[in-house]
């Protein structure tokens, strides 16, 4: 039985309560230069930022919310699920030291962006160069999550060494995923930081586009599931249990994020289908595993799907879909997870159109994908790791949550918005309308079609980023000035961790022979690109900086 663990967790718990309120006011800085941006480039906007605010704000945007608020959450979640369901501690040393790497990490890169001189977005594409900060408080922040991550697999092993028949709980195998996918996707990243980018950096070595591209889509998509795994864990794990259910089938849960850890990583190449210098066949291979990658989120959409039926029944709905009605929509925790789940299915929609190789070639570069990731790792994963904080900082502040009514509104507010604008921005993505331009009026010779479309892009966004808005607010007030709790009001975020069907092990919890075979097929995916771009010799440039670019405005 999990228990609260106040006291026999108070250093984890210490160390998840800095992490979280880390990881939402990162949430706040980045949300606000992301409707900074959006205005800037709206029709008829007045242009209020020059063009390099506009990228140093746009690489804010990406890496204060695609990598620092992500992994900030991520880590409190993951500290809270591992603690709670294997009643194990974290070692003080690789968790502590591992949180304040991360931290300083985030910090010196974070200020390296908002100096403006790392201007390069949170692809940071060779040969653009940053201040030297950047890429060293990156390597920093790269380290401690490898300390942090290696916290959980060390109580993991300590667990299995006091239970060797028992199965893999739930909440800990996706959360083992997580950081599996983690350790598969980040070494090569570090690598090409540290081999090319730092020295770039420091004292101007040229580097080769193609192949730091290579290395950084290596681990660009992996991070993708890095990001959405805990959603699915949730989706898995606490939603069905706020529901008064449990999940529809827990194989199939497992046999999902074995395949998270299987296909994660030999994919990144559907990000470089119009790169030349690379094969169809590795852009083939690569293909193929993506659209083996998709598998477990259509298994994950069947799964959760019917878990929800299933406890929509047992709450007494009738007929097709009557079962929806009685979800329990007032609690915040639920309606997020769900609204976060449905949304997900159509960014996967448009994760399929983006891999598909022809039809990538119209939507690359375009608007589209924009509108593809604030589906995914905009809203599936942060509408689902917002639901998770309500009820993170009752369990670990001891606050219940600042008003309740705000709780209950934000995710459809978020829902809403979100949908406006992601999906005018896919068909804007159709038509021709570029990513990452500071301007795309074209000095008036833009095509009417676009206009229409924007506005309800920006409309969308205002909507969306207000609900962003009234969740930081409702979560720092929850935490400095929320009703003092005691005992945990339902629901108890320590009671829907802990797992109680766990049986005894099987294949699925053989999770070394799992990561012996990704480990082969990321040799096989990437050993073709790879010995492309070597045996064809590599063509170094010298590094450029956006004021070498000489932006106008
Ligand atoms: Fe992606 C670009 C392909 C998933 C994030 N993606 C990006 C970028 C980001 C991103 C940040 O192939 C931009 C990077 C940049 O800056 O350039 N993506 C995919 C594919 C998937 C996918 C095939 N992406 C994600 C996830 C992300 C994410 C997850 C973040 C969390 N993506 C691409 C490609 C590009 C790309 C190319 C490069 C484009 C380019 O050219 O630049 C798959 O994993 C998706 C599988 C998911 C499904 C959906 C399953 C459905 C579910 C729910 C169903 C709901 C139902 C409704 C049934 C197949 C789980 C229920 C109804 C009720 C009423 C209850
Ligand atoms: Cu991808």
């Amino acid at each position: 039985m999990a228990s609260e663990g106040g006291a026999r967790f108070a250093f984890e718990d210490k160390i998840s309560r800095a992490a979280l309120v880390f990881a939402f006011l990162m949430l706040a800085v980045g949300g606000l230069f992301g409707i900074t941006q959006l205005l800037a480039r709206t029709p008829y906007a007045p242009q209020f930022i020059s063009a390099k605010t506009y990228y140093t704000i746009l690489t804010g945007h990406g890496v204060f919310l695609a990598i620092v608020w992500t992994a900030f959450f991520i880590v409190a979640f993951s500290n809270y699920v591992i603690t709670r369901e294997l009643g194990v501690n974290l070692s003080r040393t690789l968790l502590g030291f591992g949180a304040l790497l991360a931290i300083v990490g985030s910090l010196i890169a974070g200020l390296a962006i908002l100096s403006g001189k790392a201007a390069v977005l949170y692809t940071f594409y060779a040969p653009l160069k940053a201040h030297p900060a950047f890429y060293l408080g990156a390597a920093i922040l790269i380290i401690g999550t490898w300390l942090i991550g290696a916290a959980y697999f060390k109580a993991y092993l300590q667990w299995k060494k006091a239970n060797p028949s028992k199965e893999i709980p739930l909440g800990t195998m996706g959360i083992l995923a997580t950081w599996i996918v983690w350790f598969e996707a980040t070494p090569p990243l570090a690598f090409m930081v540290l081999k090319d980018l730092v020295p770039m950096a420091l004292w101007g070595k040229s580097v080769d586009v193609l192949e730091t591209r290579t290395y950084f889509w290596y681990f660009g998509h992996p991070l993708v599931y890095f990001w959405i795994i805990p959603a699915v864990t949730y989706w898995y794990h606490i939603l069905p249990k706020l529901a008064g259910g449990r999940v529809f089938s827990r194989t199939m849960a497992k046999v999902a994020f074995i395949l998270f850890i299987l296909a994660s990583t030999p994919v990144g190449v559907h990000h470089q289908f119009v790169d030349p210098g690379i094969s169809n066949i590795a852009k083939f291979v690569h293909t193929v595993f993506t659209f083996i990658v998709a598998t477990p989120s259509l298994l994950t959409a069947f799964n959760v799907l019917a878990t929800l039926e299933i406890a929509g029944r047992m709450r007494g709905g009738k007929g097709f879909l009557g079962w929806l009605k009685t979800l329990p929509w007032r609690e915040p925790a639920f309606s997020a997870g769900v609204l976060a789940f449905i949304i997900f299915g159509f960014g996967g929609i448009s994760g399929v159109v983006n891999a598909s190789y022809i039809v990538n070639y119209i939507v690359h570069n375009t608007v589209w994908v924009v509108g593809h990731f604030h589906l995914t790792v905009g809203t599936a994963a942060t509408l689902t790791f917002m639901g998770a904080s309500y009820l993170m900082i009752p369990a670990l502040f001891g606050r219940s949550i600042y008003s309740q009514a705000l709780a209950r509104a934000q995710p459809f507010v978020w829902f809403i918005g979100m949908s406006i604008f992601s999906f005018s921005l896919h068909t804007a993505g159709l038509l021709g309308v570029p990513r990452r331009t500071y301007n795309v009026m074209y000095a008036g010779n833009a095509p009417d079609a676009w206009i229409p479309l924007l506005l309800a892009a920006a409309l969308g966004g205002i909507v969306f980023a207000s609900s962003g808005a009234v969740f930081v607010f409702n979560a720092l007030a929850s935490i400095l000035a929320g009703p003092r709790i005691n005992p945990h009001p339902k629901p108890n975020l320590a009671e829907l961790v802990d797992d109680e069907e766990v049986g005894p092990a099987g294949a699925l919890d053989r999770l070394s022979i799992w990561l012996l075979l990704a480990l082969a097929l990321i040799v096989f995916a990437y050993a073709i690109p790879f010995y492309e771009i070597y045996s064809t010799g590599l063509s170094l440039v010298p590094p450029v900086t956006p004021e070498g670019l000489r932006l106008t405005g």
